[in-house]
Parts: C-alpha cells; structure tokens; sequence
C-alpha cells in the first residue's frame, strides 16, 4: 500500500508551526483511503482558505483535527499549510482556527432537551477586507474533529465553505460493532480476516486499526466494539485486557471509544466463580472489579455489548432472571465510570416447532422484553435490530421498539451485507434504513417515527430529556485494501454515519457526497454513480425474497445465495409457508397474531389485506398465488415479472459502468467492473431459482412465456460428453434444469454441442460452479480453434469454504463477439482441480459464520470443473446477457 501523502505523525506535532508541504503523486487507488482520499479540486475556488491552522486546545484529539485539516487541505488545494498546535489565543491575522466554543468566544446551542454530552460544532466563515478567517467550535474534541472533517468534506465535494452551520449529533451511541473472534476470523464477514486480532491475540501493528477509527470518527462515529458478539469465553482475562488497551490506544486521537462484547458466563469461565447467575452477590461483586480493572487499563472504555439466552449464547434464564437483572448487574459496575451496557434485544428460541401455527420467531423481541420496561437501569440501552427476524431485504420494521416506553433504544442494522449480497453485489442499504428511520409507528395515536424513538425523543426521560439511545452498524470490516471488499460497499458505511449523525438528511446528498469524495467530481461519474447506488435496493430486492418473504438465501448455509426451502420446516423460524393452496406467514390475529404487537393503528394496517403493503403482503398473511395485488396483478406474475425486470437492472450496471472507462482509475475500475459482471451473472442465478420454483409451486405459467423456457441455452447435461458425468444439484432450482455435470478425471473433459443458429456473432456464457478452494480451469473452442481460457479462481462467493454445487457457487463466464455458423462445433473443455491438499483437511470445524459453529464436517474440497449450462445470446449484448 502506497501513501500518497506524508504525513507526520501526531506525536511528533509539538507546539511549534510545522510547515507542510503537499506532495502531489500518483495515487496507488486500491480503495484504503476510502472516502479520505483528499484528491485535488479546484483551487481557484478555495484561495481565500487561509494556510495557516491554529489549534487552541491540547488534546490529542484536538491535535488529530489540525493534523488532518493541514493533511487534507494541502493535498487537495496543492499547497502549504502549516499548523499552530496548542495556540494561547485567537491570532489577529488569516486563519483556520479551531477550538471549543469557549475558547473561540462562540455560544453553543442553548437546549436543555439535549443530553449534555451530545456533540455539537459550529463553521463560520468570514472574509472582510480580505482578512479570510474560517472558526471551527466544538463543544468536545470529538465535535471539534467532526466540524474539521466536515469543512474538508465541503471542499473536497466542491461545495461553498459554510458562512455559518451548526451541527447537532442525533443522538450519543453511534457506534459499529464488529463481530471479530480472538482467532483472527469474523463472523460474517466478508473483507478477509481481522485487522484487530490473530492467534488469540492483539496484533502487535495496530495502524490499520488507527486508520479504521479515523474512517469512522469522519463520519461523526464515536465507538467501536471490536469483537463479536458471540465473545470469546476467555475474553476477559487480565492479559487479553492490557492487549485491548493498546486497540484503545490507536483508537484515541480519533475520539473512537473501544467498547467489548462479552459473555456471561465469564464469571464462571474467567473468574472460577461456581456460578454466573447475575443476583449471586460474589457474580456482583467480580463484575463490580473486572470493570474497575478495565478502567484502570482503558479509562475511556465504551462499554458492554451482550448477547443472551440467544442462538446458543447462556444468559440469565438458565437460573430464572430476567434480561433487566442480568444487564443491570452490568449497568452498575460500569455507571460510576461512565460505561454503558448495550443489551441485545435479539433473544429467541432457534428450536420453534414449525408444525405450530401460532409459533412465530418474529413475535420473540416484543415477547421476551417488554414485560421489562422501566426495569433497567439508566446506563442500560437496548439494542434492537430493525426488523424482527434479521437483517433480510425488506422486513417490517421491529414492534419492540414500540413496545417500550421507558427504556432506552439503539437501533442495529447491519454494513456486512450478511443477507443482502455479501459485499459480492452492490446494494445501497441507506435506502433500507431510511424507510426504517421514517416508519412511523404512531405509538399513543402520535407521530413516533424509529428514528425519533432511538434518538430518544419519542417517549423522553422523565425529567423530559431525550433518553440516551442511538444507532449501530454491524460492520465487519476486515484486511482487504479497501476494507469492506467491494468498493461500492463503503457507501454503507459511509451513509450509516451520516443517518446517524442526522437520520433527516436527504439520500441523494448523503451519496453524492460520498461519491464525489470517493470518485471524484466528474459530473458524468458522479450522476452514474449516485444513480446506480440509489436504485440498487430495490434492484436486489427484486430479483432474492419477494413480497416480505424474507432474503430466501441459503439459511443453513452462507446466506448468500438462493435456498429456498432451507427457511421451512425447521426450528430457526425464518418459515414463510409456502404451501399448495398459498404461501405466506399468517400473523394476524386469526394466526401468530404477530401483528398485534404493533400500535393499534399499525396493527390495523397491518392486520388487514386492504391495507397490507404489497411489499411486506407475505410476511403478514398466507394467500393464494392468483392473489390480486394492490398494483391490480395477481402475486405470481408480479413476481415472474419483477424478478425479470430486476436481474435485467443488475445486467445492466455493466454496460453503464462501461461508460466511466478513463474517467476513473483503472485499478478501481477493473475491480467494479469485474464485480457487477459477477452479480449480473449471479442475479440471473437468483431471477431462475425464485421463478422455477414458484412456477412448481404454484403450477400457474408466466403469462409471458418466459419462465422455464431459455431460448439459445445448452443444458450440460443434454450436451456430448467427453468424461462429464450428470449429477443432481441441490437444491434443485439452483441450476438450470436441476442438473449440472462434473469432470472426475485429471486429465479434464470436454462438452461440445453442434451450432443451429443463423450465422453471426454471439456472446456465449458458461454457467458453472466455483467453490472457494480448488481452481478448475476451462476453455472454449469452435470448431477445434480456442476462443477462450479462463481459471475458476473467483473467492466469489465469499467467506466460502463451500464445496457445494448450488445457488452459492454458480457463476459465469462470458465471452463476447464470438463467431459461430450452422454447423460449426462449440466445444467446452474442463479441467478438474484435485490437488491432494485440498482435501487433506476435509474433516472440519464449521466455518465462521456457520449456524452451528461447533459442527463438524466431512468436505470435499476437490473441483470437479462443474458445469450448469452454455448460453448464446445477442453479439454486444449485456455482459453477461440472459
Ligand atoms: O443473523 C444471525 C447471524 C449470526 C449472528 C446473529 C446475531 C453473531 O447469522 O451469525 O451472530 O445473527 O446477530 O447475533
């Protein structure tokens, strides 16, 4: 990774001015400076900005923000600046001065709503007599950091410096959480392994670390929770916890708090102690010390977060206590020392009996907590995730956060795109959160909106103040270059800070802004990247789960690709009822009565068919397939027709991003375009499962002819074969014709088939399987000449250590403008990967992220150079066309 920018380091920035001198270089664009990327704008603009950057405060945090404004400015102004660190007072000539409110003799907001630690800062800019002086004032370090980020993101996305603009945080948690293991993997995550820990360790180079909470501090995050929720049991030990001091450490400048998921047992597990129940007085009193030991290390510690009694986790119920005991055994031990607990409302029982028609795993939020509220203490929030399953494309949003009412509330969705494409497809999840944020529950008949809930609004302290609460990502960032893998990605990160800091802030400015700070402000990038981003939900959305059914990935698997059934019959409770008479969860009254826990109007709406979004129609009732929408089209057609129209838009991201080539760097470049190839390719994967398999279900044809029909597709298995044995796919619906074939011999195989097509140039796609390990390797020939070769290499999916040929693995290649006559001979060669080491360890733990973690597995991890189908399609037409 090369640094485009020399930077001193803040230690060595002393009182003294340091004269800065940009350096202009190429920038090696592998995606780490994310949206910091301080790349040149237009000078002329900004020459009234002065040079010189006077600091009035001393703290580290303090010097982090002079640092980074001279660190910016100069890289995108292109020339010196130079900081005054710890400055005794205002300077009477041209400058960037920044300090607290008091220090710059500026007033704070006056609100006695607030809670007194919500961060608040101020830019006013004035140029009289061509004295150009620019005030940042924060009311804390933090604040005055983010009023410094936030005049270099002005700038940097060509925007006016504000004359004068305050900014209020939302609310006091924002946090991400991380679910890293000791071991140096994380939980769904899908960016490589940790950049915090290996071999039950801290890493002992903690800089990406440092710069991660630099990325998170400039979009107003103020806490990380490094470790995952499903903590390591030995989490606590003295020497884990001088090794979490130094993440501490590098996380400080920026004003990021560390915080630790921990587990409740650790008592028993660390402590010795012969039981873990929450009111057991020696439980108490070794929480009580075990915070205090943490302070002594770490004396600006976060917090806790904690999963119980959930998916496996103990809790409090294996002795008869409740939520509200446990967290408040935790609550006390760290209130004198400012810590919070972060409970997870995500408790439910992942052992339902399916055959149950009132069993609902939805139902579990509302049921297991509210009889609670008003029981925990007041450093205690409860972290619930938006929907009441889990993180799926569209779920309503969770009841419970109606259902408390005297009880703080942060709200978790999730960056890691564990349901919604893992990183490998583009989905703007801002968009989903925004329709979160704005769902208006209307508790009390009133305007209750989520948003104004979690920010403590809604149903305030008793005194009248907002309530602490907040907002948190899931984000799971690992050691890729550009942290979440795709470079698209980030934008979640990104717009999850920017809805927290401000949940009323517009979509499209929150992206654009993004956009040009990661791209650039070329006006045509700008527009095809914004447009694509904001677009991209709805497009995913359309060709995985219709109708509120939930994702329908693979729940027993990675959650990645399509499988469908995986949800039914089960104890998970992810059931969406798909049945021959209709398909879809009955909660209403006359079923779970799941509906019922929302607010009465709500409820009403939700309860009834004549109001029930056409979106979340099957997550509330069960009705026939023929079922009229509200949009006037029977469910079954829609869905045909919406799965086309989508997997299309996904096709189509290819040809458009085609349009930027030259306008962009070709690293980024390459590395997008490669991404949107897969995940059209990968769409028309998820728009053939979902559609053959409601086509078999419901037995009720497309009315367009087009499903199960595929015109210029050669099923492999009805191709001649050279070696190639036939193989049953499943789940069925994940490959064409449910069949695939697969090459045993090492000396690799061959498909080949007569062409009857019209002479001409076509585009011919290979559909086949990459799992994660083996690289089988694949040619295309006409009529004995290569057109083609190409590796089986993708780590497409992700996360995979999935030998399984499915809706997972399948893939596609796709070569262009190749020439082909009646008559000619279309040949696939295969060449099968079976390497003796990639099957020397196949009896294996699960891997992370599994369901059960503890399994373990007989795998064969050989590749078989598996093939689904061979496409031909329109010459030039979409990459891959369908
Ligand atoms: O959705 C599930 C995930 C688990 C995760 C759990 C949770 C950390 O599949 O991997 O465990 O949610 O949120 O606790």
């Amino acid at each position: 990774m090369t640094r485009s920018i020399l930077m001193p380091t803040l230690a060595r920035i002393g009182a003294l001015a340091i004269l800065f001198l940009a350096v202009r270089g190429s920038f090696a664009e592998d995606g780490s400076a994310a949206w910091l990327r301080y790349a040149p704008v237009p000078a002329a603009k900004y020459e009234s900005v002065p040079s010189r950057i006077v600091v009035l405060g001393d703290s580290i945090t303090e010097r982090a923000a002079g640092a980074e404004l001279m660190r910016g400015l100069s890289s995108m102004l292109g020339r010196s600046f130079a900081v005054d660190a710890a400055a005794r007072g205002i300077p009477h000539e041209k400058a960037i001065v920044i300090g607290s409110y008091q220090a710059l003799g500026l007033k704070a907001t006056d609100n006695t709503q607030l809670d007194a630690g919500i961060a608040e800062y101020s830019i006013r800019f004035t140029h009289e007599g061509g004295k150009a002086r620019i005030l940042i004032a924060g009311n804390s370090p933090n604040a005055e950091l983010y009023g410094a980020f936030h005049l270099l993101e002005e700038i940097g996305s060509t925007q006016e410096i504000p004359a004068g603009e305050t900014q209020i945080a939302s609310a006091p948690i924002r946090w991400t959480d991380e679910w890293d293991n000791l071991d140096g993997t994380i939980e769904r995550g899908y960016a490589g392994s940790s950049f915090f820990f290996k071999d039950e360790h801290v890493l002992t180079d903690l800089q990406r670390a440092s710069d991660y909470a630099r990325l998170l501090s400039s979009v107003g995050i103020d806490g990380c929770n490094v470790n995952n929720v499903n903590a390591d049991l030995d989490l606590l030990t003295s020497e884990h916890l001088r090794e979490f001091a130094r993440i501490a450490d590098a996380f400080r400048p920026w004003g990021v708090k560390l915080a630790l998921s921990i587990d409740l047992t650790a008592p028993q597990v660390v402590g010795g102690l012969p039981t873990f129940d929450p009111l057991d007085a020696t439980v108490t009193a070794w929480w009580k010390q075990k915070v205090d030991e943490i302070y002594s290390l770490i004396p600006d510690f976060g917090g806790f977060t904690v999963k119980a009694d959930s998916e496996g986790r103990k809790g409090p119920a294996q002795y008869g206590r409740s939520p509200a005991d446990a967290a408040n055994v935790l609550g006390r031990a760290l209130a004198p020392h400012g810590g919070v607990v972060l409970y997870r409302g995500f408790v439910y029982n992942n052992h339902l009996d399916w055959r149950d028609p009132k069993a609902d795993r939805a139902r579990a939020g509302v049921d297991n907590f509210a009889r609670f509220d008003g029981q925990f203490e007041p450093n205690v929030i409860i972290q619930i995730k938006e929907g009441p399953i889990d993180f799926q494309a569209r779920e309503p949003v969770s009841p419970l956060f109606a259902a408390l009412r005297h009880t703080n509330m942060a709200l978790e969705v999730q960056t890691s795109q564990e349901y919604t494409g893992q990183q490998r497809h583009m989905v703007w999840l801002p968009s989903m959160w925004k329709w979160v944020l704005d769902t208006d529950l209307q508790a009390d008949n009133r305007s209750t909106p989520v948003k104004e809930i979690v920010e403590g609004q809604s149903f305030p302290l008793p005194d009248g103040r907002s309530r602490p609460g907040g907002f948190i990502s899931v984000t799971n960032a690992g050691i890729d270059a550009n942290w979440l893998h795709h470079p698209m990605a980030m934008a979640n990160l990104y717009g999850f800070g920017k809805l927290a800091w401000n949940p009323n802030q517009p979509l499209d400015r929150i992206i654009d802004t993004w956009t040009r700070l990661t791209w650039g402000n070329d006006p045509q990038v700008d527009t095809t990247i914004d447009s694509l981003q904001l677009k991209s939900w709805q497009v995913y959305e359309g060709y995985t789960g219709p109708n509120g059914m939930g994702t329908l990935t693979n729940i027993l698997g990675y959650h990645f690709g399509p499988g469908i059934e995986s949800a039914e019959r089960n104890g998970w409770g992810q059931w969406f009822r798909g049945e021959e008479d209709g398909i879809g969860m009955d909660r209403t009254a006359a079923g779970t009565g799941f509906a019922q826990q929302y607010p009465p109007p709500l409820a009403a709406k939700y309860d009834s068919l004549a109001s029930c979004p056409d979106d979340l129609l099957l997550f509330f009732h069960h009705v026939p397939y023929d079922y009229k929408l509200h949009s006037g089209q029977t469910l079954i057609q829609s869905i045909y027709d919406t799965h086309y129209l989508s997997a299309r838009a996904a096709g189509k991201y290819v040809p458009q991003w085609m349009t930027l080539k030259g306008r962009i760097d070709d690293d980024r470049y390459r590395q997008v375009l490669q991404l949107f190839t897969y995940q059209a390719g990968h769409a028309l994967v998820w728009r053939d499962a979902i559609n053959d398999w409601f086509h078999w279900k419901s037995r009720i044809a497309d009315a367009q002819g087009r499903v199960g029909r595929h015109d210029g597709r050669m099923e492999a298995e009805n191709m001649t074969t050279g070696g190639y044995e036939s193989v049953d796919v499943t789940p069925w619906e994940t490959a064409s014709g449910g069949k695939a074939v697969v090459c045993r011999s090492e000396a690799g195989c061959s498909l080949s088939a007569p062409i009857n097509q019209p002479e001409g140039r076509y585009d011919v796609a290979v559909q086949y399987f990459d799992s994660w390990r083996g690289v089988s390797k694949f040619e295309l020939l006409t009529n004995g000449k290569s057109v083609a070769n190409w590796p089986a290499n993708d780590t497409l999916p992700p996360a995979q250590f999935d030998p399984h040929l499915d809706g997972q693995t399948s893939t596609r290649f796709t070569v262009q403008d190749v020439f082909l006559k009646p008559g000619d001979t279309l040949v696939l060669k295969g060449v099968p990967d079976m390497r003796g080491e990639l099957n020397a360890h196949s009896r294996e733990q699960a891997a992370p992220g599994a369901i059960d973690p503890h399994a373990r597995e007989q795998r064969d991890y050989r590749e078989f150079a598996p093939v689904d189908y061979i496409q031909l399609g329109p010459n030039g037409g979409l990459t891959p066309q369908d």
